[in-house]
C-alpha cells in the first residue's frame, strides 16, 4: 500500500524559452534557489535539463556535471538528469550525459511527434540507454508518451534485466500533441498495462499544460506519484501564468495531503525507487 507521494519537480525543460516565461529558472542560480525552495516544501526529485549562457538548451558535459555537484551539494533531492534533452539533440550527446554521474537518469520508452517535432528514440537507442544505465548504478525513470510504451517497457526489461537497484519506476507524460491526451480514460489505461510490469513497479505521471490537474487527481487516486513543474505547465489557472515552480509543487504537496498521502522525504524516495541512501 502507497503510504507517500513522490513529487518530483521538473523546473526548466528544454522547450520553453526565457521571454515566453520570465520565471522559468535558466542559470545554475536560479536553478539552485529553486531546488531549495521545492525540496523545502515536499519535492523530494528534480528532473533536470540545462540550459546554456543564452538560455537555450543544451548538453554540454561540463555543465551537467556542475548542475549535478552543485544540487547534490545544496540540496538532498535526487538528481534525475534528462537524457531526452531537446528534440534536435543527438544520440550521442545524449547518451553521454551519463557521464555526469546523476543517481537518476530519463529513459524514453519509443519514438512520439512532439507537437510539430519528433521526439526520436530508437530501440537500439533505447537499449543503450538502458544497458549503460545497468552498468553505472544509475536508476532509470521510464518515460512513457504513450500506452505501447508500456510494452516496450516489458520488452526491454524481458530482454535486459532490471535496472540498477532491482526496482522499476515509470513516468507517465500525458498530454504532449502527439501522445496519449491527459485523462482519467487513459491513466487508467497505463495502470492496467503496468500490471504487466515487474511487481512493485511504480508510477508517476505529469500533465502537460490543461491536462495538469486532471492528471494530478488521476494519479493521485490510483496510487500513483506526482511530477510537477514549468517544464510541463506555464498556466496555475485559466488567464494566471505560473509565478513560480514552487507553486506548482505547493498545490501537489496540498492534494497528497488531502489524498492522505504525504510527501515523501528524499530518503523515503531512496527507499521507494530502489538508490542508495545518502
Ligand atoms: N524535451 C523533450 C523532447 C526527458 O526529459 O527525458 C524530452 C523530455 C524527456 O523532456
Ligand atoms: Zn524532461
Amino acid at each position: 500500500m502507497t503510504t507517500t507521494t513522490l513529487i518530483t519537480v521538473a523546473p526548466t525543460g528544454a522547450e520553453t524559452a526565457r521571454h515566453e516565461a520570465p520565471a522559468l529558472p535558466v542559470t545554475l542560480d536560479e536553478l539552485l534557489r529553486t531546488a531549495v525552495e521545492c525540496a523545502a516544501i515536499g519535492a523530494s526529485v528534480i528532473h533536470v535539463h540545462v540550459r546554456d549562457d543564452d538560455a537555450a538548451p543544451t548538453l554540454d558535459p561540463g555543465r551537467l556535471r556542475a548542475t549535478v555537484e552543485a544540487l547534490r551539494e545544496r540540496t538532498d533531492l535526487i538528481v534525475q538528469l534528462s537524457t531526452g534533452g531537446a528534440v534536435t539533440d543527438p544520440e550521442a550527446d545524449r547518451l553521454a550525459v551519463l557521464d555526469a554521474g546523476p543517481e537518476m537518469a530519463s529513459c524514453t520508452m519509443g519514438t512520439v511527434n512532439f507537437g510539430d517535432d519528433v521526439f526520436s528514440n530508437r530501440w537500439e537507442f533505447i537499449v543503450e540507454l538502458h544497458t549503460r544505465m545497468q552498468d553505472r548504478g544509475i536508476v532509470p525513470e521510464y518515460e512513457i508518451f504513450d500506452l505501447g510504451q508500456l510494452a516496450a517497457l516489458q520488452r526491454l526489461l524481458d530482454r535486459y534485466g532490471l535496472p540498477a537497484g532491482g526496482h522499476v519506476h515509470v513516468d507517465l507524460v500525458m498530454g504532449v500533441p502527439g501522445g496519449m491526451p491527459g485523462t482519467t480514460a487513459a491513466l487508467v489505461a497505463c495502470t492496467q498495462a503496468i500490471r504487466d510490469l515487474p511487481a512493485g513497479t511504480t508510477f508517476s505521471a505529469t500533465g502537460i499544460g490543461r491536462s495538469s490537474l486532471p492528471v494530478m487527481f488521476a494519479a493521485l487516486s490510483a496510487g500513483g506519484h506526482l511530477r510537477v513543474g514549468m517544464e510541463d505547465t506555464l498556466s496555475y489557472a485559466k488567464g494566471r501564468p505560473v509565478e513560480s515552480n514552487m507553486q506548482l509543487v505547493a498545490r501537489a504537496v496540498s492534494l497528497a495531503q488531502v489524498a492522505q498521502r504525504p510527501p515523501a522525504t528524499p530518503a523515503q524516495a531512496r527507499e521507494l525507487l530502489g538508490l542508495a541512501a545518502r
